[in-house]
């Protein structure tokens, strides 16, 4: 059974371990969103690519669920010594990621082999697949700052703006990878994390051709809700679906899928709410023991096999 999962940050990062402990290596692809990625001093941050690496390989922080646990902020006081603002925190340790991946990029290499090369070095065996090899960039549009760069928005302001607006700088000229590409054409079975919709599986979707080739599957495309009980379970997804016109429940998640998607999963405080012509499985979808991550997994796994 080929499985192949479309995630952002650090909800799918915890969905695409689950599946990690019960798929094996070659039959899991995990397709990650890359427009939060941006240059800061001269490297190139992949933070989705980053937590969902860390994570698959037990070094994340368990605590922020991004960057690598037990890291020191030595080169931030030093940035801070000189003036600088610092506010993006950047580890230690983390640093040597960057350094790594900035100076392959500069010589010319693919993000996807450059990623490719990282996690085999940290002992992951599933294909981590940025996006694109291109470069997109998510703009935020907010009513008091006007347009914002993603990470300046996320982080600088914690993503306190009203948003009125998305857009994803570079999508026409990028391309999903050839390897993206062909693993959703082996695919049996396609998951959506509980990333943000909008934020984190959009760019995904709307590269050129991913909508129309999706169409084409004629396999269970599941998505998994990441909001529960009316809220995000973590990140800003209720506050930008509010500030986008949208009610905050799970159903809306499903119908933003639309005909994309013919399976969802929601959580189990949100049982019984209306969501028109998919297979629905309401099961507990929390995760915050590596346990419920393995069992998430599998229950959906279990769940989308036995469909007629
Ligand atoms: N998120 C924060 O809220 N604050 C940070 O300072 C921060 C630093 C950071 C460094 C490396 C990395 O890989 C991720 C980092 N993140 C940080 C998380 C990240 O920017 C966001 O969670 C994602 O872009 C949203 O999915």
């Amino acid at each position: 059974m080929k499985v192949v999962t479309l995630v952002g940050g650090v909800g799918g990062a915890k969905l695409a371990y689950g599946l990690s402990r019960i798929v094996p290596p070659d039959d899991l692809t995990i397709i990650v969103n890359t427009a939060d990625d941006f240059w800061h001093y001269g490297l190139r941050i992949c933070p989705d690519l980053d937590t969902i690496t860390y994570t698959l390989s037990g070094l994340v922080d368990p605590v922020n669920g991004w960057g690598l646990a037990e890291d020191t902020t030595q080169m931030l006081e030093a940035l801070r010594r000189y003036g600088e603002d610092a506010w993006f925190r950047l580890g230690d340790r983390d640093l040597a990621t960057h350094l790594i991946r900035s100076e392959r990029l500069r010589n010319g290499e693919r993000l996807t082999t450059v990623t490719a090369h990282l996690t085999a070095k940290l002992g992951i065996l599933p294909a981590i697949l940025p996006m694109t090899d291109e470069t997109v960039a998510t703009k935020v549009m907010t009513r008091e700052q006007g347009e914002l760069d993603f990470q300046t928005y996320f982080v600088r302001h914690r993503w306190q703006p009203v948003v009125t607006a998305l857009r994803f700088d570079g999508l026409e000229q990028a391309k999903l990878t050839s390897e993206g590409r062909r693993a959703l054409q082996q695919a049996d079975i396609i998951l959506i994390g509980p990333s943000n919709p909008w934020l984190s599986i959009d760019p995904i979707l709307s590269l050129p051709g991913v909508r129309a080739l999706l169409a084409t599957l004629s396999i269970p495309r599941v998505a998994i809700s990441p909001i529960v009980g009316g809220k995000a379970i973590k990140g800003p997804a209720a506050k930008l679906m509010a500030e986008l016109g949208f009610s905050v429940s799970a159903s809306e998640v499903a119908s933003h899928y639309g005909e994309l998607i013919n399976g969802f999963v929601l959580d189990q405080v949100d049982y019984g709410q209306y969501v028109p012509q998919k297979q629905v499985l309401t099961c507990e979808t929390v995760m915050n023991s590596e346990q419920d991550k393995v069992q998430l997994a599998e229950t959906v796994l279990r769940w989308i096999k036995g469909w007629k």
